[in-house]
This record gives C-alpha cells, sequence and structure tokens, in this order.
C-alpha cells in the first residue's frame, strides 16, 4: 500500500495531517491511520468521467446572508454592511457580551463538565429558564406545568420544528405570515409541511401598521387557522401594534380559534426591556389559550454562531403539555438526534445568576439605546441635508431595521456608487451604522432620492 509521509512535508497543512496520524497510530494495532492515510493519498478518489450534479443551476445567495458575501468581496476600504441583522459597536466590530466571557470562563473553570450527548430535547435547565424569560415568572402556564419547551437550533430551528410538529399534528395546515416578512419564513413553514398564505400588516403609504387590513384578512381566515405574529421588533419593516391593537388581534384571534405561533427573535431589543417586549406574547398566555413560541438568543445574547433558541408550546393541560413533548421529540430526533451543549450552558449559566442576569439587562439595554442613537443621528442627518421626503419613519420604527421605501434600483445604486450594502426590498440593519457611518449613509441617501431612479 502506498502512503504519504507527511511529517517530512514543508506544507502547514501537510505537517498537521501528519501529527494527526502520529496521534491516531499511537497505540493503534488497526492501523486505522494507514487507512486515513491512503485515502487522502489517493489521486483518484474524484469521478471519473461526467459529474452526475452536472445538470445543477448555480443558485442564487441566500437575500439576506448573500449580501454579506457580496460585501466581504467588496476591497472598497468604505464598504458598509448594513444587510444582516447582527449588532455592531461604534467601532463597526462583531460584539461578544461581557457577561457571556464570563459565563463562558466559569465553564470552563468546571473540570466536572463533560460533554454527553444531551437529550433530545436539550438541556433542561436551559429549558425552564427560557420559559419563565419570555412568558415571565409568575406566569399560569408555567406555575401549572403545562408547558413545554425544546432546546433548538436557534430561532430558525425552532420555527421548523414547531412548524413541522403542527404539519404532523394539528387539524389546520395553514400558516398566516406578515406581508411582508423575513425572507426566510416562508421557505421554513413550506419546507416543514404547511401552506403559506399572507395577512396585510405593512402600509406603505403611511410606513406604519395596516391595521385595518390585518384585522380583516385574520377576521376571514378559517378557524383554526395558525398565524405567525413578530412578538416585537418587526422583521423587517420596525412596525409592531400597540398594545391596544395587540388586545384586539387576541380576542379577534381567540374568537376564531386561531393558533398563535410567536417568533420572538429580538426580545429586549425593542424598548430595552425583556419583560415590556414580552408583553404580547404573556397577554396571550394569560387568557388560558394554547401558543407556540419561537425564541432565538442570537441578537439579545449575541450568540449568533452558537445557534442557541428554544421552541415552547403552551398547552390546555400538563398532561397534553407531556405527550407534545413525546412527539416534539420524535420530529428533533431524525432531523438533528439532539441539540448542542455549548451555547445552552451559557444561556443557562447567565440566566440562573442574578447578578449575570442584571449585568445582561444592562449590556442588553446599551445595544438597543445604541440602535435608537442611530436612529436619531440619520434622521438628523438627513434633514440637516435637506432630504426629500419625510424621514420620521426612521425614528418611529422599531427594533434593529428601518424599512427605508428605497426601492431595489436605489439600493443597487447605493451598493455600486457609495459600497453600502443591504437588502435589495430597502432595509437597512441599524445596528451595524456607527456615528462616523451615518454622514456617508446619509449622503448616500441623499444622492440616490435626488436622482431619478
Ligand atoms: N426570526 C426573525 C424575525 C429573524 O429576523 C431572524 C433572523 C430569525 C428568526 C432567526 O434567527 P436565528 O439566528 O436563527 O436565531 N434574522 C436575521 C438573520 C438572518 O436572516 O438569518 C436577519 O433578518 O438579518
Amino acid at each position: 500500500m502506498k502512503t504519504t509521509d507527511f511529517s517530512s512535508s514543508s506544507s502547514p497543512s501537510d505537517r498537521r495531517i501528519g501529527a494527526l496520524l502520529r496521534h491516531l497510530n499511537s497505540g493503534n494495532e488497526l492501523g486505522i491511520a494507514d487507512r486515513l492515510s491512503s485515502v487522502y493519498a489517493s489521486p483518484t478518489s474524484g469521478v471519473a468521467g461526467g459529474s452526475v450534479f452536472a445538470h445543477l443551476v448555480q443558485a442564487p445567495e441566500d437575500p439576506i446572508l448573500g449580501v454579506t458575501v457580496a460585501y466581504n468581496k467588496d476591497p472598497s476600504p468604505i464598504k458598509l454592511n448594513l444587510g444582516v441583522g447582527a449588532y455592531r459597536t461604534e467601532e463597526g466590530k462583531p460584539l461578544v457580551l461581557n457577561v457571556v466571557r464570563k459565563a463562558e470562563q466559569q465553564l470552563i473553570n468546571d473540570k466536572s463538565r463533560i460533554k454527553e450527548y444531551l437529550p433530545i430535547a436539550g438541556l433542561v435547565e436551559f429549558n425552564k429558564l427560557s420559559a419563565k424569560l419570555i412568558l415571565g415568572a409568575d406566569s399560569p402556564a408555567i406555575r401549572e406545568n403545562r408547558i413545554t419547551t425544546v432546546e433548538c437550533l436557534s430561532g430558525t430551528g425552532s420555527l421548523r420544528v414547531g412548524g413541522e410538529f403542527l404539519a404532523k399534528h394539528y387539524h389546520q395546515k395553514t400558516i398566516y405570515i406578515t406581508q411582508p416578512t423575513w425572507g426566510n419564513h416562508p421557505k421554513i413553514f413550506t419546507l416543514a409541511g404547511l401552506t403559506v398564505k399572507t395577512y396585510r400588516y405593512y402600509d406603505p403609504s403611511t410606513r406604519g401598521l395596516n391595521f385595518q387590513g390585518l384585522m380583516e384578512d385574520l377576521g376571514a381566515a378559517p378557524p383554526g387557522a395558525i398565524v405567525l405574529l413578530h412578538a416585537c421588533a418587526h422583521n423587517p419593516t420596525g412596525v409592531d401594534p400597540t398594545i391596544q391593537q395587540w388586545e384586539q388581534i387576541r380576542q379577534l384571534m381567540r374568537s376564531k380559534g386561531l393558533m398563535p405561533f410567536f417568533d420572538s427573535a429580538y426580545q429586549g431589543f425593542a424598548s430595552g426591556s425583556l419583560d415590556t417586549d414580552a408583553k404580547p406574547i404573556r397577554m396571550f398566555v394569560a387568557d388560558g389559550g394554547e401558543c407556540l413560541v419561537a425564541q432565538s438568543y442570537a441578537k439579545n445574547m449575541g450568540l449568533y454562531g452558537e445557534r442557541v433558541g428554544a421552541l415552547s408550546i403552551v398547552c390546555k393541560s400538563a398532561d397534553v403539555a407531556g405527550k407534545v413533548e413525546s412527539q416534539l421529540k420524535l420530529v428533533i430526533r431524525p432531523m438533528y438526534s439532539s441539540p448542542p451543549i455549548h451555547g445552552a450552558s451559557i444561556v443557562a449559566v447567565i440566566l440562573r445568576d442574578r447578578n449575570l442576569f442584571n449585568e445582561w439587562t444592562l449590556e442588553l439595554k446599551a445595544m438597543a439605546d445604541r440602535i435608537i442613537s442611530m436612529r436619531k443621528q440619520l434622521f438628523e442627518a438627513l434633514r440637516s441635508r435637506g432630504t426629500p421626503g419625510d424621514w420620521s419613519h426612521i425614528i418611529k420604527q422599531i427594533g434593529m431595521f428601518t424599512f427605508t421605501g428605497l426601492n431595489p434600483a436605489q439600493v443597487s445604486f447605493m451598493t455600486k456608487e457609495y459600497h453600502i450594502y443591504m437588502t435589495s426590498d430597502g432595509r437597512i440593519s441599524m445596528a451595524g451604522l456607527s456615528s462616523k457611518t451615518v454622514p456617508h449613509l446619509a449622503d448616500a441617501i441623499h444622492a440616490v432620492v435626488t436622482k431619478a431612479l
């Protein structure tokens, strides 16, 4: 058998492979490493002749994450990424929260920690604390033990597991999503096996909520239909119902038996308060009815890449909640078996410790406040330039995004001429902006709206 001597190679990657092979060979009579090295060295591991995948067409990049791909390719020193909803500091850098660093240190110092598989439903303590965080410590559903919470892969994974559970076990297969909504929603729910329909939400003429349209469309939905609700900081519009409007939505939905499915990706990011941002969900739980909640810790704890989130299903009784959980496990097991341990452990450390929790709320508030200050600065910068149009929606809209009203041609002009990257629907991530970059963005918006495009 021909093998290659990686240890004497001059390339660093070959040397690393060599070290790995020596490690695998130590005390290993079976020769796994020898077999591995022969596979590695084989020049014939590619497919001879034409590829069985040759018929594939190149797929387009994702409308949101693809913006970052394009941004990364741009060599311009003035480039600005306002595409993905990810927090940046005033220096334009990604932020790891101080409490997260402390929690990770605690985890590393704890030598009793192991890396065994988690149960299918995830880390039990994380699940309990997540339910408490979103529903409130005094929630009747928690007190009566009629809620099930499973750890999932961030907000997206929670929506997907919830969608598949509903497609399998709920009598109505239609889900209504807002028009417009986060671009991944229709794909997630269609692939989960649900039929996706939209309800009116945003009024471009007022750049506010089309409350009448929303009530008419939900009023006309078939009884029992599922309704996806953005818990706060609606993406992409930044427009939320008022508490009075939420109450009317709740009454209408309960009277028609519509099933609420909350997407809570921004708890704490809208108002700066975790409790205030959870209010709409808590109103629906307080009435004793059932609902689903998908929670993400990507934004509010800055744990984007850790993929940590939770799906909670509030039921009428503890008995039903137990059965629901048993079925959720059947959805999860063949999908990814069990969720990752690290991110959920970080969250559990922070949520269980009063001091860390308080410190987190301060850091979260600081992020929310910086975004609000960016709104004011951008608004003022446009006003001082005399940019035509009413830009007050920049300060009225809530959460990470401003839905500017710029059209795809205008966005493309700003990218080409100003190296400013954003989604083609005119959404900008205010969290990607800083005092230093506001003038550049304001110049670009001014230029594009004074040009006829
Ligand atoms: N729901 C909404 C409304 C949402 O905006 C996102 C992410 C998610 C769920 C999922 O986040 P996760 O990282 O799976 O917890 N939105 C931003 C990032 C993305 O598109 O993936 C965004 O809109 O930029």
